[in-house]
């Protein structure tokens, strides 16, 4: 039966916790109704390090989807990132310190990668369950688009990673007290739009022809 990976971070910015190592900790040994099983694991909010113990974990579990998750404060909706590219510009210091600009995670590798998951058709079943979910363009610059395109150029070469991908979170409500019209995600919420995230992309035989698009 397939092993599903999926990754938190650690708390970084002054957080102090990260709603996606929250989630993700609580979904550890979960079984799919195809009989998948989740395994969850930690990922440090630091550049080349995250990548590390990720590449680790993947060859450890022999898992064929792999999915990160992050934090985004400042985002509504659980966000299906649908590219990843190849730069890191940090606007503040990872938790070991480095802040890296301008700086290609894979020399000479592709300008961007885009996401193995069924990202529209997620966001779809998300939204038809009532859980708000958009495609996001962008997973920005810092360690989480980092994680995501070294997890693509990983997938580029291990045709057994079936499904690799990135998503973005809202603030847990706790979070957003300290940041007045902040959005915030319940944990549950969170928790049940990432099984049904998991159920999609395993019973998806590609991905739904709907716009994801946006204009600006
Ligand atoms: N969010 C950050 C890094 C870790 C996290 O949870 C980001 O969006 O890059």
């Amino acid at each position: 039966m397939t092993t599903i990976l999926l990754t938190g971070f650690d708390p970084f910015g002054g957080e102090r916790t990260n709603p996606s190592w929250e989630a993700v900790r609580r979904l550890d040994g979960q079984k799919l109704s195809d009989g998948s099983h989740i395994v969850a694991a930690q990922l440090p909010c630091e550049f080349g390090t995250a990548l590390a113990v990720l590449k680790d974990r993947i060859v450890q579990s022999g898992a064929e989807i792999v999915i990160c998750i992050g934090q985004a404060g400042g985002r509504a909706e659980l966000s299906l990132e649908r590219v990843a590219i190849n730069v890191d510009d940090a606007r503040i210091p990872d938790n070991a310190g480095a802040q890296p600009i301008d700086a290609a995670i894979v020399e000479q590798g592709p300008v961007g990668y885009f996401s193995s998951l069924p990202i529209k058709a997620i966001v779809q079943s998300l939204r038809d369950n009532g859980i708000p979910a958009a495609v996001s363009q962008t997973a920005g610059t810092y360690v989480c688009n980092h994680v995501f395109y070294g997890l693509m150029h990983l997938a580029a070469s291990r045709p057994s990673l079936r499904h690799a991908g990135f998503v973005h979170i809202p603030y847990l409500p706790e979070q957003a007290l300290a940041y007045p019209g902040a959005p915030s995600m319940s944990l549950q919420m969170t928790m049940d739009g990432l099984l049904i995230m998991l159920e999609t992309t395993l019973s998806a035989t590609g991905d739904m022809r709907i716009t994801g698009g946006s204009t600006h």
